[in-house]
């Protein structure tokens, strides 16, 4: 799932939405059902299969596979006939009805709701259902654009989720909110690696002493999980046919679906499924199996081989090699033969085998395929490291620098860094593109429409959110000014700041940035403590007066946890707030559209971002600071 688009809609922060569409669309938008709010053009993309869809039908999906068996149709054919008359609904039609609601919630490697999710309060009301700070009324109370795809309830929802697990190593805002914790070992408590896509190195974790009290690696805790499940499942689960809806995924065929935006639930066009609408796919589970396979090499590698954009080659050499570094299962399961996955040293070797970046047979195997599709000569970008295969063993001893591969568009080389577009350029490779070259001009119907056929300037859209009724602050010196969130210097995203060096370091909780200019404005000093709110929600924290900021302009700088030196907020009656209680999602139609060469959803690469620098909060001197007076919840206050 692209996690924007699910925030928006499962945080219910599409029915505060004040951006009304006509004020981004183009004056020079051809004719069309342009008259639609935000959350409705989601919706059509999700229907058109342009982005994923989670949760995907109203009807449980194991359900949907006894049906689909029961009728002899392929789950395509069955679900697209029963799409049509309306048997079957898309959840995303209805993102209010308790059938479409998300339940269960795993955070791993992620500080959901103190550092990514962008409406952090509404994410504590509407998921979670507890004390929030959010301000603002949505379309119902407050008038606005109405959604005419999505189903309104009178009453929004809220405490959508039964359950949220977070596993991390740290008390992070995230756990703070968490029914469970499941605590991680740190990094040098275990055996795990890292990279980016712009790494030239991959980077061992090793573990150095044990995991702490009952903490166990994120390995442990997956395997610890698939066993529990697996003694469990066979309760209730048996051998399930789960339906898989699938968007239109970059790198296949599919990509080149539609020439056209035509919307089958219109009457536009014929729904097909892969084509017209997601493809609906059926995959057998056997839930009493999920250890056995978690902890084994799977037997699809043998038959299908592995690839990735567009290409594919031959691992069967890769898979064997496995089993002779890992050991192969003897017990008599379904994983019986397979290559070992027990530790995470296995995990990890795994991969090492398999990508072409850290196995040079692979890299030229991999270069080979994509001659076949340019009739160009590739190989030579890894033949010369042919032989290298890179064992956990090595990384651990030292960095080893990886090997060129098809799967990016730059190389690793002596010669040059590594930089993106570089093998389109040298090596005349297509460009990834619907016309194969660099391409400035967008002729989807919707880039036209919203004037983005070009690259164009856009100016700021107006959030409304400093204009409600809940600002009730004439008469006190207050400023309204851009709120930005820039990447914090003293930490990555919400790690590494919070610890007692950090924290000595600076004025060892929240802190936003002003220019003296807008300070004077607002009657603030130096280290003066300020609470900043809009519509969304409120955040307190301690000013920093400085020539560096531009004026108009207050920067919170991302991912400052809201557990450390956070007094009570006098606006919300709550503890504190974080940078994200004053932000919002805003999705944008332009980031929606799919099936459309370049513009196709791709895991991780392409879909609605969570934009939010247009946003803007009131900024006024608190007149009491509370730290012990404000209760830390609203039920709280009430005892
Ligand atoms: N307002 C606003 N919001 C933003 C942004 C912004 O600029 N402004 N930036 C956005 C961007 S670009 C990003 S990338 C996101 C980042 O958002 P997140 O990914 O949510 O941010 P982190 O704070 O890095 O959260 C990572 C968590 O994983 C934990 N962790 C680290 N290593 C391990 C491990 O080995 N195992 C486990 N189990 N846990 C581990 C850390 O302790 C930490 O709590 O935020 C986005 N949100
Ligand atoms: N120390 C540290 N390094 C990091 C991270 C971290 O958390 N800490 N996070 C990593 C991650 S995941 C990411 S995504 C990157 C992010 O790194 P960058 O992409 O550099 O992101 P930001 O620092 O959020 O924003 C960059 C600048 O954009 C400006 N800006 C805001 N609005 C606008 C606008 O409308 N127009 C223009 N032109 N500029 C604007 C801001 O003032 C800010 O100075 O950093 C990575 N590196
Ligand atoms: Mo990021």
């Amino acid at each position: 799932m692209n996690s924007t688009s699910a925030w928006y809609a499962h945080t219910d922060q599409w029915r505060y939405e004040q951006l009304d569409v006509n004020e981004i669309l183009s004056p020079t938008a051809p004719e069309g059902d342009w008259d639609a709010s935000l959350i409705d053009y989601n919706i059509r993309a999700e229907r058109m299969g342009w982005l994923p869809s989670a949760p995907q039908l109203k009807t449980n999906p194991l359900d949907v596979g006894k049906a689909v068996k029961a009728s002899g149709k392929t789950a395509a054919e069955y679900v697209a006939e029963k799409l049509v008359s309306g048997d079957l609904e898309m959840s995303c039609e209805d993102p209010d009805d308790e059938a479409n609601w998300p339940r269960n919630l795993f955070v791993w490697r992620s500080n959901l709701l103190g550092s990514s999710g962008k409406g952090h309060e509404y994410f504590i009301k509407h998921l979670l259902g507890t004390d929030n700070g959010v301000m603002g009324k949505d379309l119902g109370v407050e008038g606005g654009r109405m959604p005419k795809e999505a189903k309104w309830h009178p009453e929004a929802p809220e405490g959508k989720l039964d359950l949220l697990v977070t596993i991390d190593f740290r008390m992070s805002t995230t756990c703070v909110y968490s029914d469970i914790v499941l605590p991680t070992a740190s990094w040098y408590e275990k055996d795990d690696m890292n990279t980016s896509d712009m790494h030239p190195f991959i980077h061992p974790l090793q573990a150095a002493v044990d995991p702490a009290y009952e903490s166990r690696s994120d390995w442990e805790i997956f395997k610890g999980l698939a066993k529990k499940l697996s003694e469990i499942a066979p309760e209730i689960l048996g051998v399930e046919t789960d339906i898989v809806q699938l968007p239109l995924l970059h790198d296949t065929p599919m990509e080149l679906a539609q020439d056209q935006v035509k919307d089958w639930k219109k009457g536009e066009c014929e729904l097909i499924p892969g084509k017209t609408a997601p493809n609906y796919i059926a995959v057998e589970r056997d839930y009493s199996q999920i250890y056995d396979k978690f902890t084994s090499v799977g037997p699809l590698l043998d038959k299908l081989g592995n690839g990735g954009k567009g290409i594919n080659w031959n691992t069967n050499i890769e898979v064997q090699h496995l089993r002779d570094l890992n050991g192969v299962v003897l017990e008599d399961t379904v994983a019986k033969g397979m290559a070992k996955l027990d530790t995470a040293i296995d995990a990890c070797e795994m991969i090492l085998m398999l990508a072409p970046e850290t196995n040079g047979e692979v890299a030229v195997k991999a270069w080979h395929e994509l001659e076949k599709a340019t009739g160009r000569e590739h190989a030579h970008l890894a033949l010369p490291k042919e032989d290298e295969k890179i064992r956990f063993r090595d990384i651990a001893a030292q960095p080893r620098k990886i090997i060129s591969s098809p799967t990016w568009s730059g190389i690793e080389s002596e010669h040059v860094s590594y930089n993106a577009g570089y093998t389109n350029v040298h090596e005349l490779i297509p460009w990834r593109t619907l016309t194969g070259r660099q391409q400035l001009y967008q002729d989807h119907l919707w880039m036209l429409a919203f004037g983005e056929g070009f690259c164009s300037y856009r100016p700021p859209v107006d959030l409304k959110t400093t204009k409600g009724d809940f600002n009730t602050e004439e008469g006190q010196p207050h400023v309204v000014l851009n709120f930005i969130t820039p990447h914090q210097k003293w930490g990555i995203h919400s790690t590494y700041s919070d610890n007692l060096h950090m924290l000595t370091l600076n004025r060892g909780g929240p802190v936003v940035w002003v220019s003296e200019v807008d300070a004077k404005t607002a009657g603030l000093v130096d280290n003066d403590w300020v609470e900043a709110y809009n519509a969304n929600g409120a955040l307190v924290a301690r000013v920093v007066v400085s020539q560096r900021m531009k004026t108009g302009t207050i920067y919170m700088y991302h991912a400052q946890e809201k557990i450390v030196n956070v007094p009570g907020s006098q606006k919300t009656g709550i503890r504190g707030g974080i940078h994200n209680s004053v932000t919002r999602t805003t999705v944008k139609p332009t980031h929606m559209i799919g099936g459309y060469a370049q513009q196709s959803y791709g895991f991780n690469y392409y879909g609605t971002v969570g934009s939010n620098r247009d946003e803007f909060v009131i900024v006024r001197k608190m007149n009491k600071v509370d730290w012990l007076d404000t209760p830390l919840t609203k039920t709280e206050a009430a005892e």
